[in-house]
């Protein structure tokens, strides 16, 4: 089961990069996604001596773009295996009644609408082959709505709901379909939603050992790597200090 082409969108930073430099040191073979062409290109040049990389840069929300980069791989690398819908974050944090149309736009193109353009563009290889593995990044906002969560939990209740038909309309080719929906992880994600401010960035992680790309990557390798008659549907996981979206016990 080693050697399998996975394509991991959102590889620049976080849960992305962390999955791909823990999947190159197990013999897969990457696809790394992201906008940021630089960080794509460096994670390429350190992951090479350990197993086959290649970059595709594109952003999400861009249908055509999307289609045309992953068109665009060689003959070699056509065949995914693995799709890990990853890239996605959440842009403010405001109650609805004053939340920004901005905001509201970035999370629904990106994190539901730009899941289905790379999901479009791979399921059909797998479909024909039947065969294939998609890991979905929901989260437990997907799950369980907070304050001042409102769009950015819609968009990953949408991915719920998603990753589930996937699982129905899929189930006659053979093809796995996983959602992991972590709570508290420590990546660029606050720093995003925040809009680059450290401070508040910071109190989101204060006083809990939150979790760390490092966590999901492995979660991620155990779930590839279950026998051929073994899926993980759904996983929750949080940091040990996390009960709920709203219960986080701080020191
Ligand atoms: P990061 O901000 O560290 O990483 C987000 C990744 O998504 C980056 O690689 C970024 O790449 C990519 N991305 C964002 N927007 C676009 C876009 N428009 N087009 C292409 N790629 C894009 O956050 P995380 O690693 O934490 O987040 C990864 C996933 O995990 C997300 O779906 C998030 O919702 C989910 N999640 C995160 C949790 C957390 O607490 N951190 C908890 C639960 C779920 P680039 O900017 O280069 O395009
Ligand atoms: C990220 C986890 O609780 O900040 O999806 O929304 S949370």
């Amino acid at each position: 089961m080693t050697g399998r082409i996975v394509l991991i969108t959102g590889a620049t930073s976080g849960i992305g990069e962390a999955t791909a430099r823990l999947l190159a040191h197990h013999n897969f073979k990457l696809i790394i996604c992201g906008r940021r062409q630089e960080r794509l290109e460096k994670l390429q040049a350190e992951l090479s001596p350990l197993t086959a990389v290649t970059t595709l840069s594109f952003d999400v929300r861009n249908q055509p773009d999307v289609k045309r980069a992953i068109d665009s791989l060689p003959v070699g690398w056509k065949a995914i295996d693995v799709l890990i819908n990853n890239a996605g974050n959440a842009h403010g944090l405001d109650p609805i009644q004053s939340g920004s149309l901005e905001d509201w736009e970035a999370m629904i193109d990106i994190n539901v609408k730009g899941l289905l353009y790379v999901s479009r563009e791979v399921i059909p290889g797998m479909t024909a082959r039947k065969a294939g593995h998609i890991i979905n990044l929901g989260s437990i906002a997907g799950k369980e709505v907070y304050p001042n969560g409102n769009v950015y939990c819609a968009s990953k209740f949408a991915v719920d709901a998603l990753t589930k038909g996937m699982r129905l309309d899929l189930n006659p080719f053979n093809i796995k379909v996983t959602s992991i929906n972590p709570g508290l992880v420590e990546t660029e994600f606050s720093l995003v939603r925040f809009k680059g401010n450290e401070e508040k960035s910071a109190q989101v992680y204060k006083g809990i050992e939150p979790l760390k790309g490092e966590d999901i990557a492995n979660i991620i390798l155990f779930t590839l790597t279950c026998a051929p008659h073994v899926v993980l549907a759904d996983i929750t996981v949080f940091p040990s200090a996390q009960a709920s979206s709203t219960l986080v016990k701080r020191s």
